[in-house]
């Protein structure tokens, strides 16, 4: 005759209500299920195991025994008591968090495209886009012919835009909020901007230690000021503890001009000539003759020569 130990029974519709009672609940591994009266008695370590309260099943009850705990809304594999763990859950049980994309690649996750991670401070899970080969988790991607406006007010910039569900160029700006979170992991990050002009060239600008602060420090930033590659202008260690600039929120320390107004997007912009020159997400000249060292270019370097920018990116590694 079956056995099992019970701490509790609940008077249910079905198995899978009686399944569902042990789920939520955090001490039951096991439920046995008697058809008849509707009982289910939850068992609070596995069947087989001796256990001082062993009472004997009745004849005709269902029985099941459930191996594996799922957390954080896991699902049980009832043929493989294995988990299946909603993003940005992992591990056995559920019970590790992806925090970026970076642990993402460490636990043998592999593709791109949008995935789920919770940082630690985040109020929340969100969507970033992912490269996971490297363990990038992107920031922002623009491509010059794209057609998302990145000459947006603050609040857009702070909550982020574009949809990076959408296709493979993903263009997007993630948000400083969620930025914010992200570099605020115990891991510390690199940042790298990736440039590819129209002759398909790629460029790229490593930063090391990047750090977006929160809100009451404007977004500002912190990085190490030694770039690890220097392939374009240095557009970042001059801006550190700068804060965020939009057309509608002028942080650029210059009364006489709104560099992000002037500049048609937001970014760390500082000093009356909105220096450095390097804004992302600027406006394009559209006059070839102009395209190499124009200010309003969006991001320019006297390396480029005529060629003209396709994408710009930037991620965390
Ligand atoms: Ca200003």
């Amino acid at each position: 005759m079956l056995q099992y130990c019970r701490y509790q029974t609940y008077t249910v519709r079905n198995l899978l209500h009686c399944l569902a009672t042990c789920r939520i609940d955090d001490a039951c591994v096991s439920v046995v299920h008697e058809r008849s009266v509707k009982l289910c008695h939850l068992g609070a370590t596995t069947a087989f195991l001796n256990c001082s309260n062993m009472v004997a099943a009745p004849p005709g009850v269902a029985y099941y025994q459930q191996t594996v705990i799922c957390q954080n809304t896991g699902i049980v594999r009832t043929k493989s008591d294995t988990c299946f763990c909603p993003e940005p859950y992992h591990g056995e049980t559920c019970e590790l968090i992806f925090r970026d994309c970076h642990d993402m690649k460490d636990a043998g996750v592999v593709g791109m495209g949008p995935r789920v991670v919770f940082p630690a401070t985040a109020p929340a899970p969100f969507t970033v886009y992912c490269l996971l080969k490297f363990g990038r988790t992107f920031i922002f991607s623009r491509l010059v012919t794209g057609g998302l406006d990145f000459n947006r007010p603050w609040q857009d910039y702070v909550n982020g835009f574009g949809d990076i569900s959408l296709d493979l160029n993903a263009e997007h700006w993630l948000g400083l909020e969620k930025m914010h979170h992200l570099t605020a992991n115990p891991r510390t990050y690199k940042l790298r901007f990736q440039i590819i002009l129209t002759n398909d060239s790629n460029w790229y600008t490593t930063f090391k230690e990047f750090k977006v602060m929160g809100s009451a420090q404007g977004y500002s930033f912190t990085v190490n000021p030694n770039p690890i590659t220097f392939q374009v202008d240095d557009c970042m260690t001059s801006l550190v503890n700068t804060p965020f600039s939009t057309y509608d929120n002028d942080n650029d320390g210059s009364g006489g001009i709104n560099c992000a107004e002037s500049r048609g997007g937001g970014w760390w912009f500082k000093g009356a000539n909105c220096a450095p020159v390097c804004s992302p997400l600027g406006k394009l000249t559209t006059d070839p003759a102009m395209w190499s060292g124009n200010p309003l270019d969006a991001f320019w370097s006297m390396q480029f020569g005529m060629v003209s920018l396709a994408n710009i990116s930037a991620y965390l590694l």
